[in-house]
């Protein structure tokens, strides 16, 4: 998809100042430094729209971009955040919680992980959580321009298996760095009817 006007559009803190329109929204969940933000920039082809690099003192911040009038990338503040004291690590995710609960607009969780990891315990958390929210999602694994290309499929896999034993669960790599694999994420956002 070829995006013509990408907007940041508001950072809210209350949910009184979400965005008051139909539009749906697809929502980047993953821990601090995953890269959330770097996503959105290479989807839509911008160096900065949204803000890379983490930011603990915006950690309740909600990020709305506006892509094209047709639907909204939300960027979630980040878990996980290692200088951030338990406590206020809890608080974040419970605003990250609140969030995915009670917005009706959701049309699809994109969960970021880092190809070269094990899923922490708190992406593990957060994947158990997302799956109690019945929405649709997408697992990507991100960073994969840091491992050997003939590596990227296999190590998916295995990442698939440790998160989702199940396996029913799509998962995708991505890399901002490379800016490859972006036609395959936005195949999948236009073939789900995500967007319309
Ligand atoms: N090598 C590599 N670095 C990345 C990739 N995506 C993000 N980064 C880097 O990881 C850091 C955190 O990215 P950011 O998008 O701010 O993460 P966020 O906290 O999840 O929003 C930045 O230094 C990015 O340049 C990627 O696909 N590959
Ligand atoms: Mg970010």
């Amino acid at each position: 998809m070829i995006v013509k006007n990408p907007k940041f559009e508001i950072s809210a803190v209350s949910p009184k100042q979400y965005p008051k329109n139909d539009l749906p929204e697809i929502v980047l969940v993953g821990k601090s430094n995953v890269g959330k933000s770097s996503f959105i920039n290479t989807m839509i082809n911008r160096k900065k729209l949204a803000r890379t690099s983490s930011e603990p003192g915006k950690t309740r911040h909600i990020n709305f971009y506006n892509i094209d009038e047709k639907f909204y990338f939300v960027d979630l503040p980040g878990y996980g955040y290692s200088k951030m004291s338990k406590q206020e690590q809890e608080k974040v995710g419970t605003f990250i919680e609140q969030y995915l609960l009670n917005s009706k607009k959701i049309s699809l969780i994109i969960f970021l992980i880092d190809i070269r990891h094990s899923p922490t315990e708190n992406d593990r958390l957060m994947y158990n959580y997302i799956i109690s929210c019945k929405k649709p999602f997408l697992i990507l694994a991100n960073k994969a321009d840091k491992i050997a290309p003939t590596k990227v499929i296999p190590t998916c896999e295995n990442l698939q298996k440790e998160l989702n034993p199940l396996m029913d669960a799509a998962m995708l790599p991505f890399s901002s760095e490379k800016k490859i694999y972006t036609d395959d994420v936005w195949d999948y956002i236009l073939k789900e009817d995500i967007i319309l």
